[in-house]
């Protein structure tokens, strides 16, 4: 059996872990908003997405509480071709990229770095395991980036923020101490910025069948597919 990651058991199937999903739009085109250090705004609508080259990948998938769904097969766009025929072309003179927010319709945001959002593997996901993506995974369409902790793959992608710095995290205590990894890179098992990995692991796993049950029951809502 190949090897999981330094804290991670293999969990059976692919568990919804988050928040409750957004409402599914009705005979709207979505739109990704690009925003941040470009010349103007940047609408990306799926009609569009649609037309780019598409790239296929098999990957484990990994959860920061220590589960792992393995050999996820997802279909979309990689995003460096979106970053390279897109953003790119569209950013202001001058203007050096270092970080990227993902912004979800659920309200959720994640920030990476640039460099571990243009890896080879990340994709925008529009299908898993040979269908449409359904709203308990992030319909319409997603981030999948399998080498950085499962917190970064947001689903529901309705927004891009490009910023030519680190963008300020969550202010407050725990929020602080809870923050995710900056890289986030599941194999240095890099969990978050202050807490070391160790201390978190038990805790962790006390938590995964809790929500998994919650996320459930919560995806089932407006589920279309
Ligand atoms: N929009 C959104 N994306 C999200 C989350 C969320 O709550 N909302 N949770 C993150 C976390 S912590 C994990 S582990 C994965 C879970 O993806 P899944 O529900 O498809 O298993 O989604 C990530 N992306
Ligand atoms: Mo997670």
């Amino acid at each position: 059996m190949p090897q999981l990651p330094p804290g991670q058991r293999r969990i059976e199937g692919f568990p919804r872990f988050s928040r409750p999903a957004p409402a599914v739009q009705v005979g709207v085109d979505p739109v990704i908003k690009i925003r941040g250090a470009l010349t103007e705004p940047v609408d990306l609508p799926l009609t569009r997405f649609a037309t780019l080259p598409r790239r296929e990948l098999t990957a484990d998938f990994h959860c920061v509480a220590g589960w792992t769904a393995t050999d996820l097969h997802w279909e979309g766009v990689a995003f460096e071709t979106v970053h390279r025929t897109i953003i790119e072309p569209a950013l202001a003179p001058g203007a050096v990229v270092t970080h990227l927010v993902w912004c979800a319709l659920d309200g959720y945001r994640s920030v990476v770095s640039i460099d571990d959002a243009v890896a080879d593997d990340v994709l925008l996901a529009d299908r898993l395991d040979g269908r449409p993506l359904g709203s308990e995974h992030g319909a319409p369409l997603r981030v999948v980036s399998p080498q950085q902790y499962g917190y970064v793959s947001t689903k529901h992608l309705c927004g891009i923020e490009v910023h030519t710095a680190e963008p300020k995290g969550t202010p407050g205590v725990v929020m602080r101490l809870l923050s995710p990894h900056p890289r986030a890179r599941v194999w240095h098992e890099e969990r978050h910025r202050h807490v070391p990995s160790w201390a978190l692991r038990r805790v962790y796993r006390a938590t995964i069948s809790p929500i998994a049950a919650f996320s459930a029951r919560s995806g089932r809502r407006g589920d279309a597919s």
